[in-house]
């Protein structure tokens, strides 16, 4: 992390938060939104009202690109690429990253994974926040969108562990049924994962092996994330009292 982007991460005096960018990435199924949860949940973050939440989470599903007819049509016979750079509104993200690192409240859509459109009447809306963990596939392919974070996680997990679950969350959750979901993640899921995503490991700060199952990973991310919001409290002049351990 550059020394410019660490100390441009402070609370302005007015409500306008900089928040701590981390950026949270890795293969599909590997875990990274559970890894998202779990920091929250440790952070106590989960029961909180959005507006009061000091930790939030965005995924980068919310950013894939508007579809024309005929890409829906590819789509709905499982023949569109989900999983290349060409299908995220790269603009769109960068500039949703930059309004929240200037302290803006953004609305993002959420995604609709049966009618692979964003779904403009369910919007999430995103105060101004302490820490933004921001996770997807891509995240760190776009370098204007990989030098925004402070921090980057590369969710590491088992290709074999990976297909295991992709394939009944697919079924179950996102209505695929079992032969489009295997041809899918032949065709384009897994290649785009060696082309794509698996080469942005080299930008990550930190990689957490077997993802939401590595406590010990997570507990540091969510020391080392307590101490940032910590920090950040300090120089807003409220005094936030570690108490130090005591070996005996
Ligand atoms: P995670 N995806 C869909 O299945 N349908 C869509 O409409 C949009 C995305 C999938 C996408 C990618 N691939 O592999 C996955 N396909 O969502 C990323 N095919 O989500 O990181 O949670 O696995
Ligand atoms: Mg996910």
């Amino acid at each position: 992390m550059s020394d410019s982007r660490r100390n441009s991460c402070k609370i302005n005096g007015s409500n306008n938060k900089t928040p701590f960018l981390i950026g949270v990435s890795g293969g599909t199924a590997s875990g990274k939104s559970t890894v998202c949860k779990r920091i929250m949940e440790k952070l106590g973050q989960v029961n909180k009202n959005q507006s009061e939440r000091q930790v939030v989470c965005i995924s980068q599903d919310s950013f894939y690109r508007d579809l024309t007819q005929a890409e829906i049509t590819k789509a709905e016979k499982g023949q569109f690429n989900f999983d290349h750079p060409d299908a995220f509104n790269e603009i769109y993200m960068k500039e949703t990253l930059l309004d929240i690192l200037a302290g803006k409240i953004v609305k993002i859509p959420t995604y609709d994974y049966k009618n692979h459109t964003l779904r403009k009447d369910e919007i999430i809306t995103i105060y101004p926040a302490d820490v933004v963990l921001f996770e997807g596939i891509l995240v760190f392919y776009f370098p204007e969108v990989r030098n925004l974070f402070h921090m980057k996680l590369f969710v590491d997990t088992d290709s074999d562990t990976r297909l295991a679950r992709r394939v009944p969350r697919d079924i179950n959750e996102r209505g695929r049924d079992l032969e489009q979901v295997l041809n899918q993640y032949t065709n384009f899921v897994k290649p785009a994962f060696e082309e794509f995503c698996s080469p942005t490991k080299k930008f990550a700060d930190v990689i957490i092996p077997r993802g939401a199952d590595n406590v010990v990973a997570i507990d540091l991310i969510v020391l080392h994330i307590m101490d940032i919001v910590r920090g950040q409290n300090r120089m807003n002049g409220i005094q936030v009292i570690a108490q130090p351990k005591r070996i005996k």
